[in-house]
């Protein structure tokens, strides 16, 4: 069969069965293209969706200012890897750095990768800038975090589906409870080798678990004061996501770009990746300061295609669509008619005990035994209904649509999403 024959959704999905590694199990819903807030099937069914890849697709599938920077750059300039200088990566890396208000970045391509890169920096850091004995660094990290899928990433993950028989795992990672300061404060007490605290702003893989307003700014204090990094995993969380341009800021209306954030809990390692390209290509960075970047050198670190033209005309657009179209604002706003519609619900509901987030990151809980199948039932119905979310541990549906809906088609989602749920009441 040529691969460009159109198929059915029944053969899509054998196919995959098939020849492909069944390292997912995805809702059954074959999709084929994209506009905005909707997703198509390859029956033509539209759907609204309420994933976003995960939060990688903030400003919208296709949106045309990306894809038009996307095609342009494809047409001129794909990969030189940095073996030799290119006309784009300049660019970016002034335009990035400007926006998040960083002296450096390291540009890499997946999160995961982000996330290695920057526990490679804050060891670099540790050895040879505060002075931590070789081999002996240590970075503490929280329970139930979700940070990605290598090899030494899962070493200090705490989900065993991800980690059993992968192993044996890296060293130097101490593990906390989230949202407990004095856990924090404990680990830091009286150990001088700690190179970095790696932190989600939010858990979201943990069922959108979202900490004490103050965590961040307390976390970060804490850092300071015990001459440890402060490194935030925004890649799920940054880009607008939950109502401001990074997640660290909390209930802040600056968009990161405030004296607040400066003074309290700025990051000094801030990992990116997702959405920092709109979900039209593998797009990830680190931002640091020059006394911390400046520790790596030629031939220390870097990736074939990581600052490539391509990724940086994407993150170019991407972030301008971001100011352009005040999707920070824009999912603050709706984050919160989003929860007060669904608690005026949940009141009234048995199926639902809670819906909890920031901005348009959010997530509800079922009532229901963890390892029942009622959110992935509740997934199927939603799906039939016009609108696409996904299940996480524990009977949790995380909903995160792009940032780009409107406050009709918003109430028009709370409106499937009630109807669906109310199916579902005893
Ligand atoms: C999968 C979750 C989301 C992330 C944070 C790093 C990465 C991620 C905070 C790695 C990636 C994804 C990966 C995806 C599932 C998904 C996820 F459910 F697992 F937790 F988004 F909520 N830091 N998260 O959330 O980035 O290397 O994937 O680019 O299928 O593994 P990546």
């Amino acid at each position: 069969m040529p691969v460009l024959d159109k198929i059915t959704s029944q053969q899509a999905i054998a196919l995959e069965e098939n020849h492909g590694a069944h390292n997912y199990h995805p809702l059954p819903v074959v999709l084929t293209r994209g506009e905005g807030v909707y997703v198509w099937d390859v029956d033509g069914k539209k759907y609204y969706d309420f994933l976003s890849a995960y939060s990688a697709v903030n400003q919208g599938h296709c949106h045309p200012k990306i894809v038009d920077a996307m095609n342009k750059q494809a047409q001129t300039l794909t990969l030189t890897s940095r073996a030799f200088y290119n006309d784009m990566l300049g660019p970016y890396e002034k335009y990035v750095t400007e926006y998040f208000k960083y002296d450096k970045v390291l540009p890499m391509n997946t999160g995961a990768e982000a996330v290695e890169t920057a526990i490679k920096i804050a060891r670099k850091w540790a050895y040879e800038v505060k002075g931590v004995a070789e081999t002996e660094a240590q970075i503490i990290v929280c329970e139930n975090n979700f940070h990605g899928r290598t090899t030494t990433v899962i070493s200090f993950s705490n989900d065993d589906n991800a980690r059993k028989n992968f192993g044996p795992f890296t060293p130097g990672f101490i593990k906390i409870t989230y949202d407990d300061i004095e856990a924090l404060e404990n680990a830091l007490l009286n150990n001088k080798n700690i190179a970095g605290f790696l932190v989600e702003p939010i858990q979201g893989e943990a069922g959108v678990y979202t900490p004490a307003d103050d965590y961040m700014q307390k976390a970060k204090a804490l850092c300071n004061k015990h001459n440890v990094l402060f490194m935030a995993d925004e890649i799920q969380t940054g880009i607008a996501r939950t109502g401001a341009l990074l997640a660290v800021c909390g209930n802040c209306s600056c968009q990161g770009h405030c004296e607040r954030q400066e003074s309290y809990s700025r990051p000094d390692i801030l990992i990116l990746g997702k959405a920092l390209s709109g979900g039209a290509y593998p797009v990830s960075a680190v931002l640091a300061d020059n006394a911390i970047m400046n520790v790596i050198h030629p031939g220390q670190h870097g990736s074939t295609f990581g600052g490539n033209p391509v990724a940086a005309a994407v993150a170019m657009a991407a972030l301008d669509v971001v100011e352009d179209e005040n999707l920070a604002q824009n999912a603050r706003t709706l984050g919160i008619l989003f929860r007060s519609e669904i608690n005026k619900y949940i009141a009234t509901s048995k199926t639902v005990k809670l819906v909890r987030g920031r901005g348009l990151l959010n997530a509800i809980v079922i009532n229901d035994a963890e390892d029942s199948t009622t959110a992935w039932d509740i997934c199927l119905r939603l799906r039939d209904n016009g609108l696409l979310a996904k299940p996480t541990h524990g009977n949790i549906i995380r909903f995160a649509p792009p940032l780009v809906m409107n406050k009709e088609q918003l109430l028009d989602c709370v409106s499937i999403i009630i109807k669906t749920l109310k199916e579902f009441e005893k």
